[in-house]
């Protein structure tokens, strides 16, 4: 089925890229595992199809999803997330610079610090979710802004209609739009050039795939992600793209339950005594929630909170969860709570930690959809213990 504007996002998540299969009728894209493909004489390759690495039927099949589902008009798709980041990176050239947050997800951090600058990047963090402030610091050696919205883990929102109408020409922005997905916010209808996702999480939406996935509305910038994609090769198995195309089928329904789900937590966090403060866009305390309202259709499943004992208050309550599993990631239908500090920010400087915000007393929170009573009373005992050693 071709996919056209007249469609919403479920049917496109549903249908785009998924014709029956023209041989056999079966409604679900078939798994094709085959790592050649026969050529009809030298060079005469069969719907274009050479070598698994270059071109597969069911990734081509998830990367015309993911293209639709994100309003753009082409996409790649990635072994994960982090290699997504790195294909959208390899677009520039050392000496160039690229601007991002520190409040971005920490193996981001890691890779940009570690590998990008030794390389020859010119790597610039910056400590604000103001658009204004990201725009003023643009040199004329920027040529890619990278950011998150909301951010991991601290939910700040960024005004990307704003970063898009301000910034220079030849810098190109880059969203990556893992927290929100695309049922809340489609970053290139609001200017952005790139989107980047780990779809390991919310579009995956199970816990039981890494993936990554780069889209754009741009052929010359897609040709250029596809020729890093085949040259490195970081390319997610045809069973991946089965399970993440799956997953991406009931995006649209799980998203609002996640948040469904989060509100309530995030309002019995903020009542609650054993809280210092809550992170959740959704909350009108939040300084961003009128922002997130105008650039967004709700907000994901995500809260992050300060416990007012410290660290030995968070260690406590992680430890009295029951329902919510310690681990890192987000996204999955199951509740996950997490220690930014150590786990997934452990490669961020203390320094750098402390300053922006990422605490000893900070926890993430990735609210799944299970009953939300049975949510709520576990986050309450949970509390209770954290607040009386
Ligand atoms: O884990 P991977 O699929 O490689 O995705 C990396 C990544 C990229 N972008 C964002 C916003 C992310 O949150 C992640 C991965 N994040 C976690 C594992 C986490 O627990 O935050």
């Amino acid at each position: 089925m071709a996919d056209t504007p007249r469609h919403g996002l479920a049917t496109r998540a549903i249908h785009a890229g998924q014709e029956p299969d023209p041989r056999t009728g079966a409604v679900v894209v078939p798994i094709v595992t085959s790592s050649t493909f026969k050529q009809d004489g030298v060079g005469g390759f069969r719907d274009g199809f050479e070598y698994a690495r270059t071109g597969n039927p069911t990734r081509r099949s998830l990367e015309q999803t993911l293209a639709a589902i994100e309003n753009g008009t082409h996409a790649r798709a990635f072994a994960s997330g982090s290699a997504a980041t790195d294909a959208v990176v390899s677009l520039l050239s050392p000496g160039d610079e690229v601007l991002t947050t520190i409040d971005v997800y920490g193996g981001t951090y890691r890779y940009l610090e570690q590998v990008k600058a030794r390389w020859g990047l010119v790597c610039r963090f910056l400590a604000t979710s103001d658009a204004e402030e990201i725009l003023a610091a643009i040199t004329d050696r920027t040529r890619l802004i990278w950011i998150e919205t909301p951010t991991n883990p601290l939910l700040n929102v960024i005004d990307i209609a704003a970063l898009a109408a301000g910034r220079p020409e030849g810098v190109l922005l880059a969203v990556d739009n893992t927290f929100a997905t695309p049922a809340l916010q489609n970053p290139l209808d609001l200017g952005a050039d790139i989107v980047a996702h780990s779809a390991t999480k919310y579009l995956g939406g199970h816990s039981d795939v890494l993936g990554g996935a780069v889209i754009t509305r741009d052929a010359e910038l897609d040709e250029r992600i596809g020729f890093h994609q085949n040259a490195v090769g970081a390319v997610p198995s045809p069973f991946d793209c089965f399970l993440v195309q799956r997953g991406i089928k009931t995006l649209s329904v799980r998203m609002p339950r996640h948040e469904d789900n989060a509100r309530r937590i995030a309002s019995l966090l903020e009542e609650h005594p054993a809280v210092e403060r809550v992170f959740f866009p959704g909350l009108p305390s939040h300084p961003h929630h009128e922002l997130a309202r105008r650039q967004m259709r709700g907000v994901p499943g995500m809260v992050s909170f300060r416990l007012a004992g410290g660290r030995a208050a968070a260690d406590r309550f992680l430890d009295g969860l029951e329902l919510f599993a310690l681990a890192e990631s987000l996204g999955g239908v199951e509740s996950l709570a997490c220690y930014p500090y150590t786990m997934t920010h452990g490669a961020i400087p203390d320094a750098q930690k402390q300053a922006i915000g990422i605490t000893e007393n900070l926890v993430r929170l990735s609210v799944g959809i299970e009953d939300a009573a049975d949510l709520l009373a576990d986050v309450e005992q949970a509390l209770a213990r954290a607040a009386a050693p």
